[in-house]
């Protein structure tokens, strides 16, 4: 079984993207399956076919602690590692070729928390990746861009496993920002800015590219775009691409 993690920023497009995802194996006849594992999730996507919310109950850690949401989804959060156990078994049961999980919206306490990681690292799978999404409505200059693959590499040394960095709802972006899917004119357009925070911007981009770190993919989980892509990248980090004919 290959696991898939789905990270980023609060309403990002990852429940969307795993349903999506999950209709793409199941086009190509293999088996996958999704494990919510947002314990605030309220309404979802899709259907889930293991679901942390069976075993974490917000309203209940609500009434029981006294807390407010925040406190109770931190609450929650720290609790998911507790219920691997369970959520494994459920999943072998299963059985599937491919397990999407579908993470809490507050990237902070899925990733930056001891549960979190814990989970990543203790789930058995034979590979893990992580799928980390930019949301195209945050990026409107290049400087919060560079900003965004910041946060994309904090996740990526945290979770130490492959991880396909994704520009997610591209069909709502203004296509005039051709910068977006492309480093050489990112470098120009922060050149051609002269504050000091964009000349920051330009050195921490330099080393992302010196370090090999590749533009988003560019992703629409509305018109399907880039679906296929993110599948043939997934299928190279899992089987060396046996399934790219597809
Ligand atoms: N136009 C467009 N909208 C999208 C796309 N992906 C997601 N959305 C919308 O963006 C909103 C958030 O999507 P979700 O999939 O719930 O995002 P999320 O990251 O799971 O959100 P949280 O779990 O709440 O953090 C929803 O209204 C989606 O319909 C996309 O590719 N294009
Ligand atoms: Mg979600």
């Amino acid at each position: 079984m290959y696991a898939i993690f789905l990270t980023g920023t609060a309403g990002s497009g990852k429940s969307l993207l795993a349903s999506r995802l999950r209709e793409w194996y199941e086009k190509i006849e293999a088996y996958p399956i999704i494990l919510n594992l947002d314990p605030g999730a309220i309404s979802l996507p899709y259907e889930p076919d293991v679901d942390v919310r069976a075993y974490i109950d917000i309203e209940e850690i609500m009434n029981r602690y006294s807390l407010g949401p925040n406190g109770a989804l931190i609450m929650a959060s720290d609790m998911i590692s507790s219920k691997l156990d369970e959520l494994q078994k459920e999943i072998d049961e299963l059985n599937p070729d491919y397990l999407i999980v579908d993470t809490p919206g507050q990237v902070e306490l899925f990733a930056y928390r001891a549960s979190g990681l814990y989970f990543v690292q203790e789930l058995n799978a034979d590979i893990k990746a992580n799928i980390f999404l930019f949301d195209s409505s945050l990026i409107s200059i290049p400087s919060n861009y560079v900003s965004i693959m910041l946060l994309s590499i904090s996740i990526m040394l945290r979770l130490k496993i492959a991880q396909i960095n994704v520009l997610s709802k591209y069909d709502l972006i203004d296509k005039k920002f051709a910068w977006i899917s492309n480093y050489a004119s990112l470098e120009n357009e922060l050149i051609r800015k002269d504050d000091e925070l964009h000349l920051l911007a330009l050195d921490l981009f330099k080393t992302l590219k010196s370090n090999r770190i590749s533009t988003p993919l560019p992703v629409s989980s509305v018109t399907y775009e880039g679906l296929m892509n993110i599948a043939a990248l997934l299928s190279r980090i899992f089987k060396g691409g046996e399934e790219l004919e597809y």
